[in-house]
């Protein structure tokens, strides 16, 4: 390892957890959010996958994001910052629900 990089490890090593933002994955398919609710810590991303055959779309009830149509296959990313509950749902089948939970 060259120096240069083992001191960027070093940096990366000494970075408090929170700082190394998560990912959390939530699938879209079967006409539902799976899963429906997640909690997460600040500075989490969550990621929507479209596994379903249909369109759908992450929309906060806040309108605080919106993926807009999500196509069969695509992704959608928010990060999530502040304390809160975040209730959600897609725009097309509006009995699709879901929320997140940061703490
Ligand atoms: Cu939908």
């Amino acid at each position: 390892m060259r120096l240069p990089a083992r001191l960027a490890f070093l940096v990366l090593l000494s970075l408090p957890a929170a700082v190394l933002a998560a990912t959390v994955q939530v699938q879209i398919k079967g006409m539902n959010f799976h899963p429906d609710t997640v909690t997460v810590a600040p500075g989490t991303t969550v990621t929507w996958t479209n596994d379903d055959s249909f369109d759908h779309t992450t929309t906060s009830d806040a309108k605080l994001w919106d993926s807009g149509l999500l196509k069969p296959g695509r992704s959608f990313s928010h990060t999530f910052n502040k304390v809160g509950s975040y209730p959600y749902h897609c725009a097309v089948h509006t009995f699709m629900t879901g929320a997140v939970t940061v703490k």
